[in-house]
């Protein structure tokens, strides 16, 4: 069924890293012609160099920062000249810190919503509007359990991320008549490096969040966004929640080492 993807363009944000790595890993596998994109630019032209070198693929690297606007209009505006996209893959976000609200930091805030979703706003504007010309494109965007179920400290994470699913519903609305799908994914616990991000490096409390089960990993999440993304054209498979065998729910954790 991934025949349907050979010869593809697609955008990854959020590429030097974790899911977006792993996402980037298997299209180029498929065989879509990638632009790849994150703040880390030595990352970016590894990986570009690697999957250039395995797959007979085309890998460009951009540095790209989602949260600065004039940044993403410049570039992306020049590589969608040269690069007509068939897919997005708007991955790139974090979380930072876990302390309830009244003791949040604004610091903290403000670079969550800016890239979680002023970051998917800022590219998806300009990648759904030469989709909509084109009248074709399938677009990803990642959400997270968190957007469904709210849990102790992650108030602005949550709310970003349940913006991230409403967001995906409106911008199936706008596609109305277009040949353009719009699908989202919820993972729960995904080992990435994403933990190390939101607590700032501190190993023991990002270790902690896996210990005593089997999480998912990156690659779990780039099966299932393959297996989204090659479903035949008439088919929009809109949001799909996924989690590992041993979480129920933020709440409910098997930690018991068997699972
Ligand atoms: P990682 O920390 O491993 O990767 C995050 C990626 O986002 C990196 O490539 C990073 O690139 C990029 N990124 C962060 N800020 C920016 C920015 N300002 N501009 C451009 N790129 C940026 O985490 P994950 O792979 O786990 O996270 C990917 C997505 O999945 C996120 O949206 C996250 O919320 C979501 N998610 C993760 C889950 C998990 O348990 N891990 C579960 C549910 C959802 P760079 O730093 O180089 O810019
Ligand atoms: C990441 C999953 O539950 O740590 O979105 O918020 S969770």
């Amino acid at each position: 069924m991934y025949e349907r993807l050979k010869g593809k363009r697609a955008i990854v944000t959020g590429a030097t890293a974790g899911i977006g790595e792993a996402i980037s890993r298997r299209l180029a596998g498929a065989g879509c012609h990638l632009v790849i994109t994150g703040r880390r630019i030595e990352r970016l032209e590894a990986l570009a160099r690697e999957l250039e070198e395995q797959q007979a693929v085309a890998v460009t690297p951009l540095s790209m920062d989602v949260t600065d606007p004039q940044e993403v209009e410049a570039k992306l505006s020049t590589a969608l000249e040269r690069f007509p996209v068939d897919i997005l893959i708007n991955n790139a976000g974090l979380a930072l810190g876990l302390e309830p609200l009244d003791k949040g930091s604004l610091e903290h805030w403000e670079r969550m919503i800016d890239t979680n979703l002023k970051g998917l706003l800022y590219v998806s504007r300009l990648v759904m509007g030469q989709m909509r010309k084109r009248n074709t494109g399938h677009i990803l965007n990642m959400g997270s359990i968190a957007g469904e179920t709210a849990y102790p400290g992650g108030n602005v994470y949550c709310a970003t991320k349940a913006a991230v699913h409403m967001l995906s519903d409106a911008m199936n609305c706008d596609a109305l008549g277009t040949r353009i799908r719009i699908g989202t994914l919820a993972p729960g616990a995904v080992e990435t490096e994403f933990s190390d991000v939101r607590f700032e490096g501190d190993r023991d409390r990002s270790q902690a969040v896996y210990e005593g089960y089997t999480p998912l990993s990156a690659e779990d999440i780039a099966d299932l966004a393959l297996y989204v993304l090659a479903a035949p054209e008439h088919v929009n498979i809109q949001h799909v929640r996924i989690m590992p065998t041993a979480q129920r729910n933020p709440f409910q954790l098997d930690r018991s080492g068997t699972i």
